[in-house]
């Protein structure tokens, strides 16, 4: 198959990093795009999504955007604002200029994170639950998958929106057994939503294959997702150093959102 580029925005974040080096060989030439210099490749873009100039250009003759970029933890809602809305906005004004029709968009389980966790036994949470922002952080992810359906509707750019749970290399709490997206299997979802047909806007949660899993993955899984990883390895040992999630007690354990909902992380800059 041809290989196709595609403009990696938040090329220098966590998640940018781990797909830097995944996404290649699954035959995407990524151009970087971030607001910070982009450690070990010179050639990125540095960028901030507030220059529509730089993101026109940077756009220009790309097959596809994952857009990574923003600010990833709860912030002052002037900050989201510039950030998230309106860098987001401008990114879909670029694409729409360049004749870019593919954009896969980085939304948050924190845009419903005031979904109550499921008791033992209850249905997964569906896709279509109502948005329930427990952040401006969530809230701007809210934003984005509206943005990205209207894009749809109006202007016939498709994007999947993907709800990460946590994509980091391991779980590092209990509420991660249930939410972990495995780095591997996050490359896998990225490459899907990439790359298949017809999707109009689909919003899909992005986790592995998880044993404690909580939200249905049938829609990620309606577009070519086959997870491989499940965090039950890690189990053990994170219920032994934190003890196990229990939402009754404990009200950073009460929601999707965890600790979101009740004492967020602040963005450091
Ligand atoms: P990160 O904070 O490590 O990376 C975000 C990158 O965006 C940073 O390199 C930052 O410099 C860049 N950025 C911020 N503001 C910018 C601006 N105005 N212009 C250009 N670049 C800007 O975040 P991470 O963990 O890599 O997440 C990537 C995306 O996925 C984010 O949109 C985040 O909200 C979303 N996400 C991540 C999850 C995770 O588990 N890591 C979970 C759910 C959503
Ligand atoms: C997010 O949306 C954050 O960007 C990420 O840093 C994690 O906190 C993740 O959610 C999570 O819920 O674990």
């Amino acid at each position: 198959a041809e290989r196709r580029t595609v403009l990696l925005t938040g090329a220098a974040g966590g998640v940018g990093t781990l797909m830097r080096d995944l996404l290649p060989p699954r035959g995407y030439d990524l151009r970087l795009l971030d607001v910070v210099p982009v450690e070990g490749e010179p050639g990125a873009i540095i960028a901030d999504l507030g220059d529509r100039e730089a993101l026109r250009a940077a756009v220009r003759g790309t097959d596809a955007i994952l857009h990574l970029a923003g600010i990833s933890l709860e912030s002052s809602f002037e900050k989201i604002l510039r950030a998230n809305i309106e860098g987001t906005y401008n990114l879909y004004e670029a694409a729409r200029a360049e004749g870019v029709r593919r954009v896969v968009f980085a939304s948050s389980n924190h845009a419903v994170g005031y979904t109550p966790w499921p008791e033992p036994g209850a249905a997964p949470v569906p896709i279509d639950t109502p948005h329930r922002p427990d952040t401006f952080y969530g809230l701007s992810k809210c934003f984005g998958e509206d943005l990205a359906q209207l894009y749809w509707d109006k202007y016939g750019i498709e994007t999947v929106s993907v709800r990460i749970g946590s994509c980091f290399p391991e779980p590092t709490s209990v509420r991660m057994l249930s939410v972990w997206l495995s780095p591997s299997d996050g490359a896998r979802l990225f490459d899907a939503a990439l790359s298949a047909e017809g999707v109009g806007h689909t919003v899909v949660y992005g986790s592995s294959a998880n044993t404690r899993q909580v939200w249905d993955l049938s829609s990620a899984r309606s577009i070519g997702y086959e997870p491989r990883d499940d965090s039950e390895p890690f189990a053990a040992k994170l219920i032994a150093e934190q003890g196990e999630l229990d939402p009754a007690t404990r009200p950073d354990h009460a929601h999707l959102g965890g600790a979101f909902v009740t004492d967020p992380p602040i963005w450091p800059r």
